[in-house]
């Protein structure tokens, strides 16, 4: 096994650690925006293989990243169960709403997906073709809380409060609905890996705002049993999982949830995470996406400082969450010079 990030994966401490960033693909790139409007609008672009793996290639031609990340979105699969989706530019996403168990009734079946997902699955045919050896490529999905939270609310929310209201109001509506979307996720996910995808990453971008037993219930669990689903029938693929703003309750995460790389947000120290978390397994990430937009001293060190704290362990250098569009590209490369010289 030669790739760097497969290695990192299966547990082995490198002298430098394989890079990567979320977002990688997007709109601080030109490249970007001009294939983004050739597709005219963002929907089009994912639903259209070569142009969603052009978007893909570009930052690797660009930067040399060990790893690319599939580009789609979360919230395709809420669309392939039968949602609404459409997007507002400069606002995000908007989907129709599920409230009660009405709206619940209308999705469709799990086993009706790939309908509306098979462009997703050429994609990662075409990438696992072009992408040179080395790098390795990922495929993802959103977790089932994360993803529940878009398609109760019909957007995104700052806390989350509609689909609280949901899990605490009906929460049998509530749980049929996590079941509907983890059973899609695994599904989904497995696509991903027989066309091509060698690792897959669960994002859980909402799981900080699940308190006391919740987060164990609908962030641990449901990620739990979609890696177990993904090892009975996908042996030796590697899942990462990204319960943001997880906090103290990163620790014992690897075990929990069955995962091989847990991904930290910029919201734990490194060294605590080195002691707590880095001892289960594989970490990922921790650096400050604002470091992107400002560059400079304060970037260097901070990344310096991230691959001390994780050089006695499997360490994938990331950011804490994903690169913003007003991030200088320049600072990418600082950023991955940094890391790979010192
Ligand atoms: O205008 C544009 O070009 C759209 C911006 C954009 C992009 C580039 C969206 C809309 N999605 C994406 C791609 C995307 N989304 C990827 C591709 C691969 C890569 O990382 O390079 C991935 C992995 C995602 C995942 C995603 N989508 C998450 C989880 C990760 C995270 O950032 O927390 C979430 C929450 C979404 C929903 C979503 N899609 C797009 C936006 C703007 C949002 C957030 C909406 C909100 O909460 O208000």
């Amino acid at each position: 096994m030669t790739k760097t990030i497969l290695r990192a994966l299966a547990g082995e401490t490198l002298p430098t650690p394989p890079i990567w960033m979320m977002r990688q693909a997007g709109r601080y790139l030109p490249e970007y925006k001009a294939t983004r409007a050739q597709a005219g609008d963002f929907l089009s672009l994912c639903y259209t293989p070569e142009l969603a793996a052009e978007v893909t290639l570009q930052p690797i031609r660009r930067y040399g990243f060990d790893a690319a990340i599939l580009f789609a979105d979360i919230l395709l699969l809420p669309q392939a169960l039968g949602a609404d989706l459409w997007f507002v530019t400069g606002e995000g996403p908007r989907l129709s709403t599920i409230t009660g168990a009405d709206d619940l009734a209308k999705l469709g079946p799990v086993d009706d997906i790939d309908e509306t997902l098979s462009p997703i699955y050429e994609t990662v045919k075409i990438l696992s073709r072009d992408l040179p050896a080395d790098t390795t490529l990922i495929g993802f999905a959103g977790a089932p809380w994360t993803v529940a939270t878009y398609m109760i609310a019909g957007r995104g929310t700052p806390d989350q409060g509609p689909a609280h209201a949901l899990k605490d109001g009906d929460r049998a509506t509530f749980e049929a609905l996590l079941d509907r979307i983890t059973e899609g996720t695994i599904h989904y996910l497995s696509r991903q890996i027989e066309a091509g995808a060698e690792v897959v990453k669960i994002f859980d971008s909402w799981a900080g705002s699940l308190t006391g037993a919740d987060f164990e219930r609908y962030a641990v669990q449901p990620a739990a049993r979609i890696t177990a689903a993904l090892k009975a029938r996908h042996p030796g693929v590697p899942v990462i999982a990204f319960p943001r703003g997880a906090g103290a309750r990163y620790e014992g995460l690897h075990a929990a949830i069955g995962a091989d790389c847990i991904a930290i947000d910029d919201g734990v120290e490194a060294g605590w995470a080195a002691q707590s978390v880095q001892t289960g397994g594989c970490v990922q990430g921790n650096l400050a996406s604002r470091h992107m937009v400002t560059g400079g001293d304060d970037l260097v060190r901070e990344t310096r400082a991230i691959c001390e704290a994780f050089s006695d362990g499997p360490h994938i250098f990331n950011l804490g969450h994903g690169i913003t569009p007003d991030a200088d590209p320049d600072n990418v490369q600082l950023m991955i010079d940094t890391v790979r010289g010192g």
